[in-house]
C-alpha cells in the first residue's frame, strides 16, 4: 500500500517539471535580477541579471540600458598575476545564453556596469533596465536595489 499512496504525488511534480522546466519550456527570460547599493559619491555600480533560455536556440545578450546611468558596459571579472581583481569588458562569447541554459551574473564574475551614476543606489530603489537580446527579444524588467 505504501507504494501506491507515494505514486500519485510523484507523478504531479514530474509533470510540473515537464511544464515549467528549463529546456524545452520555449521562453527566455529574465529570471531574477538585483543592483548592489552604493556609497555616497559612487561613479559606478553593479547590477546582475540572469537570464534563462528555455528555447533551443543560443542567444546572446546584446545590449541593456538604465536612464540612470550615463554609459553601460558589460564586465567580465578576473583574478591577475597579483591576486587582483580587474573587470574588463566581457567578450562575445562571454554574453553567450546557450539553449536551454542560464546566463548567470554574479559579484566577481559576469555583470552590468552603470557608469556615471545620476545619484547614489540606495537598497529600496528600483531600476528600470531594457534589455536587447542579439535575436531581437526585449525585455523591460524594474530591479530592486538591495545591500548584499
Ligand atoms: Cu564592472
Amino acid at each position: 500500500m505504501r507504494s501506491t499512496v507515494w505514486t500519485a504525488p510523484t507523478a504531479a511534480v514530474m509533470l510540473m517539471v515537464a511544464a515549467c522546466g528549463g529546456g524545452g519550456s520555449g521562453v527566455i527570460e529574465v529570471a531574477d535580477s538585483w543592483a548592489s547599493s552604493t556609497p555616497p559619491n559612487a561613479q559606478t555600480a553593479a547590477i546582475y541579471v540572469q537570464i534563462e533560455n528555455g528555447t533551443d536556440a543560443d542567444d546572446r545578450l546584446a545590449d541593456v540600458t538604465i536612464d540612470r546611468c550615463d554609459a553601460i558596459e558589460l564586465h567580465t571579472t578576473n583574478i591577475d598575476d597579483a591576486r587582483i581583481m580587474r573587470m574588463r569588458l566581457a567578450t562575445p562569447e562571454a554574453l553567450v545564453i546557450p539553449a536551454g541554459e542560464t546566463l548567470e551574473m554574479e559579484p566577481a564574475g559576469l555583470h552590468i556596469m552603470c557608469i556615471g551614476l545620476d545619484a547614489p543606489f540606495r537598497a529600496g530603489e528600483h531600476l528600470d533596465l531594457d534589455i536587447a537580446l542579439e535575436s531581437g527579444t526585449r525585455f523591460r524588467i524594474i530591479t530592486p536595489v538591495e545591500n548584499r
